[in-house]
């Protein structure tokens, strides 16, 4: 049966806090803090088990290889592995940091994924995201490709390979989806930036239109972000709008041209909630600062929603207060839980960063994806024994370090039977 399986990513042994991404506030400010990979990887891991006792299925995807050896080898660092990487972290360590972002575990940026209801062939499509204009992220998409194409291997699902790099895609953290059910062919808002800010703007405009076509999406629409946000650090649409079933729950300031987006929605879904909240209840600063929107929007097996946020977003007074609002109201969002992504939020990555939503029939993915309690207790003793504790700019330069970030990928890799 069709249901939303999130797909978060586990969080690689090489997270570490290096400012590589220009816009994103979080990712400026604690570079150079000391990162706690392990604790980075067991909160995330908290998260999905937490989703999953609300009664929803609960998937993850693999950290990539990093340092990513071959792009240095590009970069024209030689020898072995081990000679490249030293090399390297000696000679440039911004360009190291660059190979050894621990990034891909953001997996809202992995991919746009349009399910089987809205598409002209009645398959679920899902496109890799070239991530092109921050230099750490251009080079996950080769390996996330083949991860996708594993994992969503089955006939039910089209995999893509990325859009060329001259039109910028984020993949999902610039797509909403509303729809009345998930067997219900949906209306896929694509959301993209205009350049000519004071921060680049991520997602272009033909890349989305280029997705849209290719996926054969009828219902689309294309909004534009307004420079506001863009400006105030939301680098990707989903820190300031998030859409579930048919409820849209956005800033007053998310977009360009909120108006003419409600009534594109009201004429291609007479039944869409679109819930706005006011700069007067919560700033944009503060909607950026909490994270209020880059939660996840969870229909839970009763019919209810339920926002998962950050615990920013519960330290933060105007978005706490907003929240005790809201669910106390009659809207269709019953619940609030706070979870603890700290080492991610750090970067600017919270609870929705680390999803990627897809609409299918869990029967069709491949299973090694998909999360059990046995499956995450054994991860969790796994990232337990192999993660390192911390890595601070002064270990990036240790290749000892490196060895063992390595290794423990090689034991995840062996511990879910996969070969990447
Ligand atoms: O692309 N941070 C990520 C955060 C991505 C958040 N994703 C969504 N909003 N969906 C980014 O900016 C920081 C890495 C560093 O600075 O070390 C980073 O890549």
């Amino acid at each position: 049966m069709m249901c939303e399986i999130n797909f978060d990513g586990l969080i690689g042994p090489s997270h570490n806090y290096a400012a590589l991404s220009l816009g994103n506030l979080a990712s400026a400010k604690h570079g150079g803090a000391t990162s706690r990979p392990r604790a980075a990887a067991l909160q995330g891991l908290a998260k999905m088990r937490f989703v999953r006792s609300l009664g929803l299925v609960q998937g993850f995807l693999l950290p990539l290889d990093r340092p990513n050896v071959g792009f240095l080898r590009q970069m024209g660092f030689a020898g072995t592995d081990e000679q490249v990487i030293a090399r390297a972290a000696a000679a440039d360590p911004r360009l190291f940091a660059t190979a050894a972002s621990a990034s891909s575990m953001w997996t809202a940026n992995a991919a746009t994924v349009s399910p089987s209801p809205d598409t002209a062939d009645g398959r679920c499509h899902i496109s890799a995201a070239n991530l092109s204009r921050m230099a750490h992220r251009s080079i996950e998409h080769p390996e996330t490709h083949a991860q996708l194409a594993i994992a969503f291997a089955d006939p039910a699902f089209a995999v893509h390979e990325a859009l060329p790099a001259a039109f910028g895609d984020e993949g999902a953290a610039n797509f909403m989806r509303l729809c009345a059910s998930h067997e219900a062919p949906g209306v896929e808002i694509f959301v993209y930036g205009e350049d000519g800010g004071k921060f680049p703007a991520r997602q272009n405009r033909r890349a989305s239109e280029a997705i849209a076509r290719r996926h054969g999406v009828s219902n689309a629409l294309f909004v534009a972000q307004s420079q506001t946000a863009i400006d105030a650090g939301a680098f990707h649409n989903d820190v300031v709008a998030v859409a579930n079933g048919h409820v849209l729950f956005a800033h007053e300031q998310a977009f360009a041209d909120a108006a003419g987006l409600k009534a594109d929605i009201a004429r291609l879904m007479p039944e869409a909630v679109y819930i706005e909240v006011p700069a007067a209840a919560v700033s944009l600063a503060d909607a950026i600062r909490s994270y209020l929107f880059n939660s996840q929007l969870l229909t839970l097996p009763d019919g209810s929603m339920a926002l998962v946020l950050p615990k920013e977003a519960e330290e933060t007074p105007s978005v706490k207060a907003y929240l005790d609002m809201l669910v106390a109201g009659n809207g269709p969002i019953r619940a609030a839980h706070f979870v603890d992504v700290r080492e991610s939020m750090q970067n600017g990555g919270g609870p929705a960063c680390l999803r990627l939503r897809v609409v299918a029939d869990p029967a069709r993915v491949d299973p090694r994806f998909l999360l059990d309690d046995a499956k995450a207790d054994r991860l969790e003793r796994l990232i337990e024994q192999w993660w390192p504790q911390a890595i601070s700019p002064a270990d990036m330069t240790n290749p000892d370090l490196w060895r063992d970030v390595k290794a423990a990928r090689a034991a995840l890799l062996a511990e879910v039977g996969l070969a990447l």
